[in-house]
């Protein structure tokens, strides 16, 4: 009921505005040429509708970007996102899977809002997100030392950071935004003080790693399916940092004691085995900060897209 099975609406966003790092934006194009779109349209039988590009939206780009509350390229990481959140919303709305291939996860304001709108206006139902990462994005512009925005985009999609309607997250209107209460997290081990009051606060379901070294994987993925409830559309937000730098080594903020392959991979298969998925974001792959990890990093993203999909 919730998407066309076959159908898949394919994005590739070459953007690294939300931090500081270049080589995040080289990504899509690393897990393309590794034979993504052929494995998605032969092995696994996807008709993908795919533009054949890597936006880098080059044309938005503004000529000066001050700090604005703190944030580190307002108005680019506003430019993209809202014009990414009209490309998957199109997706989404022809009952499309959308996939989207980062780019940094600030992208994920882009994505998860279009598929949100796209959930209201044809299910009328609340979406769920499931965000699997090392990091919680929770940061409001005040709790944020760094002033990245791909440690924000959970702020502004739960509407926990509001924006004035001029300013740049403005643009996010309610039908964009998804409830605290339907977000899950899994694979949680670096999240900032300011972060842990957000998620006390509102009452948010996160498994950290501590829960998955407790409970075992397949525990927590009923527990986080269960929270969640059947015939809910899912949207899975996967951060390849969320696997520990033995199998995903070239990213952006790595940080130890991670999710197995293995582990990533059957998150991917659980939340597939739903059949409530909609869409799919992997980010932070970044091909440039490693030149042994490299490779590696896109085989672990490829084979999370993979997974996610419906390989076994
Ligand atoms: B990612 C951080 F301070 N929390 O806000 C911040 F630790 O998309 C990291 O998960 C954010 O990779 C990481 O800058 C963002 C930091
Ligand atoms: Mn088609
Ligand atoms: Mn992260
Ligand atoms: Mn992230």
């Amino acid at each position: 009921f919730l998407s066309n099975k076959t159908e898949l609406g394919l994005v590739a966003v070459g953007f690294s505005g939300g931090q500081c790092k270049p080589g995040v934006d080289a990504a899509p194009m690393a897990l393309i040429e590794s034979g993504l779109v052929e494995q998605l349209k032969d092995d696994l039988k996807y008709d993908v509708h795919y533009d054949g590009q890597v936006h880098a939206y080059g044309d938005l780009m503004p000529k000066t970007d001050p700090d604005y509350r703190g944030m580190k390229n307002p108005k680019a990481v506003c430019a993209v996102t809202k014009q990414l959140s009209n490309q998957v919303y199109e997706h989404a709305k022809k009952g499309r899977f959308v996939l989207t291939l980062g780019g940094d996860h600030s992208i994920a304001i882009g994505t998860i809002s279009g598929t949100a709108k796209a959930m209201h206006e044809r299910l009328d139902r609340d979406m769920a997100v499931i965000w699997v990462d090392a990091h919680a994005d929770i940061n409001t512009p005040e709790t944020s030392d760094s002033g990245n925005i791909h440690g924000m985009p959970v702020a502004f999609l739960t509407g926990l950071a509001n924006d004035k309607p001029d300013a740049p997250f403005g643009w996010l209107n309610d039908d964009q935004r998804i409830s605290p209460k339907k977000l899950v997290y899994i694979g949680l081990r670096d999240v900032d003080r300011g972060e842990k009051k957000i998620l006390r606060d509102n009452g948010i379901k996160a498994f950290s790693m501590h829960d998955i070294d407790r409970y075992g994987i397949g525990k927590v993925m009923d527990m986080a399916l269960g929270w969640i409830g059947s015939d809910t559309p899912i949207h899975l937000s996967f951060d390849i940092d969320a696997l520990d730098p033995m199998w995903a080594p070239s990213t952006g903020t790595a940080v130890r004691g991670g999710l197995t392959l293995r582990e990533g991979d059957f998150i991917a298969e659980c939340v597939h085995e739903t059949g409530s998925l909609v869409a799919l974001d992997l980010v932070e792959v970044n091909p440039s900060l490693e030149e042994q990890g490299a490779a590696e990093t896109v085989r672990a993203g490829v084979s999370i897209v993979r997974s996610s999909l419906g390989d076994t």
